[in-house]
């Protein structure tokens, strides 16, 4: 079944010249964009991303980082997405994310880590739904779905 993801490039990526980097990889990997937008996030809406986090010592830290410089907020479509992306992604902490994947290859932080990534369909439908309206989400075909997503069996 397809599924929706929300992925953010936090300032830490964008200050560091890796937007470009970190969406490359979503987009060679064959996931379907279906929004973005490039913004300065409030310390409010940080902590309805965070909401679970809330009371944990990281918490305000949290919240001052990601609302400090802008981000990219996207959303990206594919049957799998969020299972795709967290392995992409890689383990929370910098210092702990394997080589070949994002965290593990960029960041060496335990609290900058680059990109924020939904962890299951319903964080993904409430995440999505805190940075998109329905009619920002477009709705549109990849010409090389056959390729991108073929069955030979
Ligand atoms: P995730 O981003 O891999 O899903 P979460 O446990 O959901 O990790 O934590 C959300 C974000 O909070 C992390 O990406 C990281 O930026 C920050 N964070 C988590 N744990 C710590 C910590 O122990 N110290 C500082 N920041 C933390
Ligand atoms: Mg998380």
């Amino acid at each position: 079944m397809t599924e929706r993801t929300l992925i953010i490039v936090k300032p830490d990526g964008i200050q560091r010249h890796l937007a470009g980097e970190i969406i490359g990889r979503f987009e060679k990997k064959g996931l379907k964009l279906v929004a973005a937008k490039f913004v300065q996030i409030s310390e409010e809406l940080a902590g309805q991303l965070y909401a679970v986090h809330r009371g944990k010592p990281f918490f305000e830290g949290l919240i001052k980082y990601l609302s400090s410089a802008p981000v990219l907020v996207t959303a990206w479509e594919a049957e799998g997405v969020i299972n795709m992306t967290r392995k992409m992604i890689g383990a929370t902490f910098g210092y702990d994310a394997e080589p070949g994947t994002i965290r593990g290859d960029f960041s060496c932080s335990r609290g900058y880590n680059l990109i924020h990534g939904s962890d299951s369909p319903a964080s993904a439908e409430q995440e999505i739904k805190l940075f998109f309206s329905p009619d920002e989400i477009i709705d549109y075909e990849l010409t090389d779905a056959h390729w991108l997503y073929g069955r030979n069996d």
